[in-house]
C-alpha cells in the first residue's frame, strides 16, 4: 500500500489539522491521543512519510525510537503512573488505523484497567 499523504496524522503534521503537541523536534512529534485509554496516552510519530514498520528506514525508526524512551518515563511521572505501555500496529489486520507509523505511549497504574 502506498503512503496516503492526507491520512490524519500526515495532516497533524502539515497544521491542517490541530493536536495537542506533548513534543515536538525537526524529526518527530508527539502529541496526545483523542481517545485515551489512560490519562496522558500519548502518540509518537515521525515526520517523514511512513506507513508502519514494514516501510520505515532504519534511522526514521531509531531517531523516532530515542523520543518514545525519552518521553516514556516524563509521562509515567506526569500522570502519576506505576509503568507504561508501548503499543504499534502494523497493517489494518493487526489494528492499524492510522496509515502513519506512530507509537503509543499508555501510562498504566498497578491495579486499574485500561479503558478499551
Ligand atoms: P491505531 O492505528 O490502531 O494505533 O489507532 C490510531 C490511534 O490514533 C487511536 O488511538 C486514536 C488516535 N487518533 C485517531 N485520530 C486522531 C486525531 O484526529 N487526533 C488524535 N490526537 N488522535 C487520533
Amino acid at each position: 500500500m502506498a503512503y496516503d499523504p492526507d491520512n490524519i496524522f500526515a495532516k497533524m503534521l502539515k497544521g491542517e489539522i490541530p493536536c495537542h503537541k506533548i513534543y515536538e523536534d525537526e524529526n518527530t512529534l508527539a502529541f496526545l491521543d483523542i481517545m485515551p485509554r489512560s490519562e496522558g496516552h500519548t502518540l509518537v510519530i515521525p515526520k517523514a512519510e511512513t506507513e508502519n514498520l514494514f516501510d520505515v528506514s532504519p534511522d526514521v525508526l531509531a531517531k523516532t525510537m530515542a523520543v518514545v524512551q525519552t518521553l516514556a518515563p516524563k509521562i509515567r511521572d506526569a500522570a502519576g503512573a506505576d509503568g507504561v505501555l508501548i503499543q504499534q500496529f502494523n497493517g489494518a489486520a493487526a489494528g492499524q488505523t492510522v496509515f502513519h507509523l506512530h507509537f503509543h505511549i499508555v501510562p498504566r497504574k498497578e491495579g486499574v484497567d485500561l479503558k478499551p
